[in-house]
């Protein structure tokens, strides 16, 4: 048993995915020794409707100057991002703003305000990700944000008139502090808009490797009302999204400053008849879990029986989810291809296969490739024809394990 990070009501864990490392912790040999384990385990609390971890490592384990992830990998998402910050400026952005990111990382979204001359500011814990957003004449500091930061803020520079995140809410465990400091960062009329992936999508899809050490929760229009509810302010739209294999963009504002959409009613009423707000819900969620590991696991022996070539496209933090749950070594999947030079030459955390550059995969095409990026199938399926063409075939998992041709 443990509390609700939210509601701090007594909860229990519903499924453990096992010891896990760092979803992001990449590494060398020589580091094995003494590489970071967590007992991983999701709860589900009936009462605020929270879908959380119930332990975590300690965020400057995870987040640093040696942060693995660079939101730049992605064309498609640099475009996703430039939309979002147009949406911002075009309907909510009035004479001289001031708008605030959280998770910043290397200044994909800030870009588009910094680029416009928009007074801004970005808070991104992990240096080496803010560094190369400042080389772009971003503006951020390296801090991890909280209730005290945002009155510094506050003093500093005023209040904000829009407060935006992606990707990042969902990673903080002391969520009271943040939405507090939110609520002082807020002009009176100023908008909130964030994105995570979507605890619904994540269910349909039984896409369980957005679970891991970073993603401390799984959102949902549920959960966000009741907890920005806290804080006096108000949900007034979501927008769901198709980035990260379904993601909801939650807005918000001072409670009554702004009309509310239908589009809440609607997703809360969604929630209800999807028994999303249900703990039973996630037992039928876990089943879904062990089959899909089943199935992915028998695929990769069959294949590697058969003596083919497997490898993986994409060392996304998600990836080590799957291959530590499933007991997914280097005997199954050669090697891992990703474009981020800081993961290249290093070995997935817990399953220590190799992760290589680009260049190897598209220069000798394995039979297979594990696309542990499905996140971004649209972008990548569209830049590999050549690899079906030579023969190569896709392995996916989400929603289902399955061999594309
Ligand atoms: O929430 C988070 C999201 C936004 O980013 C963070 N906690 C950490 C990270 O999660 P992830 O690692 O699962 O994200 P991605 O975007 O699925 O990672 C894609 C990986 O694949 C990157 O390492 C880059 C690589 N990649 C590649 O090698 N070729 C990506 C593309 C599009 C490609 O064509
Ligand atoms: N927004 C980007 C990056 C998401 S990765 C995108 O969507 O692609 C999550 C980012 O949040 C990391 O860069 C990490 O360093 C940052 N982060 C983690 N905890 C934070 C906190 N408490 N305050 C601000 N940023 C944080």
């Amino acid at each position: 048993m443990c509390r609700c990070l939210i509601c701090e009501t007594q909860i229990k864990s519903f499924m453990s995915f096992g010891r896990m490392p760092l979803g992001n912790g990449f590494l060398a040999p020589e580091n094995y020794s003494k590489e970071y384990f967590f007992d991983m385990d999701a709860a589900f609390c009936e009462k605020c409707k929270m879908f959380q971890l119930t332990q975590q490592p300690d965020e400057e384990q995870m987040f640093h100057e040696n942060y693995a992830f660079f939101s730049g990998t992605s064309v498609f998402m640099a475009k996703h991002f430039q939309e979002f910050a147009e949406d911002v400026i075009k309907n909510y952005l009035q004479s001289d703003p001031f708008v605030v990111e959280l998770g910043s990382n290397d200044g994909i979204m800030l870009k588009n305000f910094a680029d416009r001359g928009i007074r801004h500011l970005g808070v991104e814990p992990s240096n080496n990700v803010a560094e190369a957003a400042r080389k772009k004449g971003i503006e951020c500091i390296t801090e991890f944000f909280n209730e005290d930061l945002a009155e510094k803020i506050v003093k500093e520079k005023g209040q904000a008139d829009a407060f935006l995140a992606a990707n990042v809410m969902c990673h903080i465990p002391y969520l009271h502090s943040v939405v507090k400091g939110i609520a002082t960062l807020l002009k009176p009329n100023g908008i909130v808009m964030f994105e995570d992936p979507y605890l619904g999508d994540v269910f349909q899809k039984t896409s369980y490797d957005q679970i891991y050490d970073e993603h401390t929760f799984l959102f949902s229009a549920t959960s966000i009302q009741y907890l920005f509810g806290v804080h006096g302010l108000e949900l007034i739209d979501v927008i769901h999204q198709e980035t990260h294999g379904g993601s909801m963009r939650y807005v918000l504002s001072h409670k009554g400053a702004r009309a509310v959409s239908d589009g809440v009613k609607n997703q809360l009423d969604f929630e209800k008849s999807f028994k999303l707000d249900q703990s039973a819900s996630y037992l039928q969620f876990k089943q879904n879990c062990e089959r899909s590991r089943e199935e992915l696991v028998a695929l990769l022996k069959d294949l590697k029986s058969q003596g083919k070539r497997v490898a993986g496209y994409g060392a996304t933090s998600k990836s080590t989810t799957i291959l530590n749950y499933c007991g997914i070594g280097p005997d199954l999947i050669e090697y891992i291809s990703d474009t981020t030079p800081i993961k290249q030459g290093k070995y997935t955390p817990g399953a220590h296969i190799p992760v290589k550059p680009y260049d190897e995969f598209k220069g000798n095409y394995p039979d297979y490739a594990v696309l542990f990026a499905w996140n971004h199938a649209k972008e990548i399926m569209a830049k590999e024809q050549d690899f079906l063409h030579s023969g190569g075939k896709w392995i996916v998992f989400v929603p289902k394990v399955e061999v594309l041709d």
